[in-house]
Order: structure tokens, then sequence, then C-alpha cells
């Protein structure tokens, strides 16, 4: 049987942790693309001799050359600026999407039977922009967020309770970003909704320390923000894709009328499996949870303006 290729595009903090968290899991030959000069191909070196004293039987490569997608099963795109401390996810958008919109041609071009994961923010615009450009199916293409602020909720909630981690489900739909919606009703420890557990003002302090995640870890770095969660992230993503195992996560995908929004990228629960994006949950919200969901779409469609002004669409 061949053995499954994943590309990752920018091999950054990001990147690399995907990369070695592939290898962990034996999911796949990896390639890191950068476009700094040794460093993909030094990481993928360094991750290479770490094979034998992991007993892992991946091939891990890096290179500076787009022709490396070649072959790819999935290209997950992490190229680009990380956001410093102060700034918003918007500023980002123009310098990101020049680099996502060169990527996602390449892939076009280099892969095009791969399915596409993209990590790299303002994340719902960026996969919005990744699927135009490639032109695929929208059930190819689909973004890292829900899955990460999932987790954040997950274990704030863990913390709270005093109770294992893995035994917290956590659902956040929307944007990623300030709009995110964390939802209270759909999270649960081993099927106990939190809002049994938990009092309402404690589940809005989580539910804004979720929101503010990102924002938490870029403060304390200093330097860049954060990677290991973001790529556990990814990897739950990739290997639900790969290994067709039909896991029910938040991502974000392309809604074509889904919840009521057309043409948007937006975080959703779909399953994830062999068919890519193979289904789309559409839960029933209550009138607050559809206006924060709406109101998540709608900061998504100020960042397509952006990229329509600026010719990236
Ligand atoms: P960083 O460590 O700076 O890595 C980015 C890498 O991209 C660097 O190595 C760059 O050299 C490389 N790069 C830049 N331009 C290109 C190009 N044209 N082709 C190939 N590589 C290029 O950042 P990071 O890894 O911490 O973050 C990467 C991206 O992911 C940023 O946009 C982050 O904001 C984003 N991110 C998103 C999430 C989500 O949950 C959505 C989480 C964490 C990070």
């Amino acid at each position: 049987m061949k053995r499954a290729k994943v590309a990752v595009v920018g091999a950054g903090n990001v990147g690399a942790t995907v990369a070695h968290q592939l290898l962990m899991h034996e999911v796949a030959d990896t390639v890191l693309i950068d476009v700094v000069e040794g460093m993909p191909q030094g990481k993928g070196l360094d991750l290479a001799e770490s094979t034998p004293v992991e007993a892992r039987s991946v091939l891990m490569d890096g290179s500076n050359d787009y022709g490396a997608l070649a072959g790819a099963d999935v290209v997950v795109i992490t190229a680009g600026i990380a956001r410093k401390p102060g700034m918003s996810r918007d500023d980002l958008l123009a310098t990101n999407a020049g680099i996502v919109k060169a990527a996602a041609e390449h892939v076009k071009a280099k892969a095009p039977n791969a399915f596409v994961v993209v990590v790299t923010n303002p994340l719902d615009v960026m996969t919005y922009l990744a699927w135009k450009v490639t032109g695929f199916d929208r059930k190819r293409v689909l973004g890292m967020a829900g899955v990460l602020d999932s987790t954040r909720f997950a274990y704030f909630v863990s913390r709270e309770l005093n109770v294992a981690a893995r035994d917290v489900q956590a659902m956040v739909l929307g944007g990623h970003g300030d709009t995110m919606v964390p939802l209270p009703r759909y999270t649960t420890v081993s099927g106990i909704p939190i809002t049994d557990l938990l009092g309402a003002e404690v589940i809005a302090k989580l539910s804004q320390r979720t929101r503010d995640g990102g924002a938490e870890i870029v403060a304390l770095l200093k330097q860049g923000s954060a990677f290991y969660a973001p790529g556990s992230s990814v990897v739950a993503m990739v290997k639900s894709l790969l290994r067709d195992e039909k896991r029910l996560l938040p991502g974000a995908a392309i809604l074509a009328g889904e919840y009521g929004e057309p043409d948007v990228c937006l975080g959703v629960p779909m399953v994830i499996g062999e068919g890519g994006v193979e289904r789309i949950i559409e839960l029933k919200l209550g009138a607050e949870e559809k206006a924060a969901l709406h109101k998540s779409a709608e900061a998504v469609r100020d960042g397509m303006k952006v990229l329509k002004e600026r010719q990236f669409l």
C-alpha cells in the first residue's frame, strides 16, 4: 500500500510541530517547505534522525522548492507571519493573503488531488482564499481553528472542575477570533453538559478566556504565538482525513447556505473522513447563539471585503 504523504508549507513553529507530531503518530511521510534557505532541510533532517530512536517508520524531509508538493495527499498551509503582541488578526490579513495565495496556486498546479488544511491567520479568510485560488471542491479545503478553540475551552473546564481533561468534550463554533462562539450546551464532561455542573458566571468567564486564548499565549511568549496545541489540533484533522476516522470535529468549512450563511468560511461541526468534509452538522441553535454566529460570519465577510479591495479575490 502506498504510504500517505503530507506537505507542510511553512516550517516555523506550527509547521515543525505538526511535522513532529505526524512523525510521532506515524501518520505519513512528511516534507516541510519554507522560503528560508536551508531551514526546512535542517528541520527535516533533524526530525528524520529521530526516527530510529523513536522507532517510527516514516520519511521526513525539507525543501525550499514548491515542487516538493508533488504527490501530497494533504497539504497543511502554515506559512505566514505570526501575530505579534498588540497586533489584531486583521492586521495580518494583507501580508498573509499574498503568501497563502502563492501557496494555493502551487498546490493547484502540483498537488491537484490533495486535501488542504489551512492554519494561517486570519484563519477563516485565508481558508476562503485558498478555496477560491485552488478551485477545489469545498469538501477538500478546510481550516483548523475550532479544534484548537475547543481543546482550550475543554482544558479550562477540566481545571475548573478538577476532572480529567480527556473526559471533557467542548464545542466552539464561528470565526477564529473575538467573535468565536463557545457552546456550553454542547460542552460536556463524559456526556454531562457543563450547564449542569457550573454556574452561568463561571461558564461566561471560561468562555471569555477561550476567546482570549490565543492572545493569552502571545502575551506570555512575547515573541510568536501558540504552536503545541495548534500542532496537535492540525494532526487530529489530518489523521481523520488520511485514516478515514470520520471524526466529528469543529473546523472551518466553506458554507453554501448551512446555518443560513451562503458563501463564507466559518467554524462548524463537521465529519472528516476520506471524502474530506463529508458532512456539516447543523445544530439547532438558540436565538442568541444564532445571532452570535451571524456576527462571526459578518466579521469574516469584512476580511473578505479587504481581500476583494486589494484584489486577492
Ligand atoms: P512562524 O513560526 O513565524 O512560521 C511561519 C513560517 O512561514 C516561517 O518559517 C516563514 O519563513 C514561513 N513563510 C513565510 N512566507 C512563506 C512562503 N511564501 N512560503 C513558505 N513559507 C513561508 O509562525 P507560526 O508557525 O507560529 O504560525 C504560522 C501561522 O499560523 C501564522 O499565521 C499564525 O497566526 C497561524 N496560527 C493559526 C492558529 C489557528 O488556530 C488558526 C494557531 C496558531 C498559529
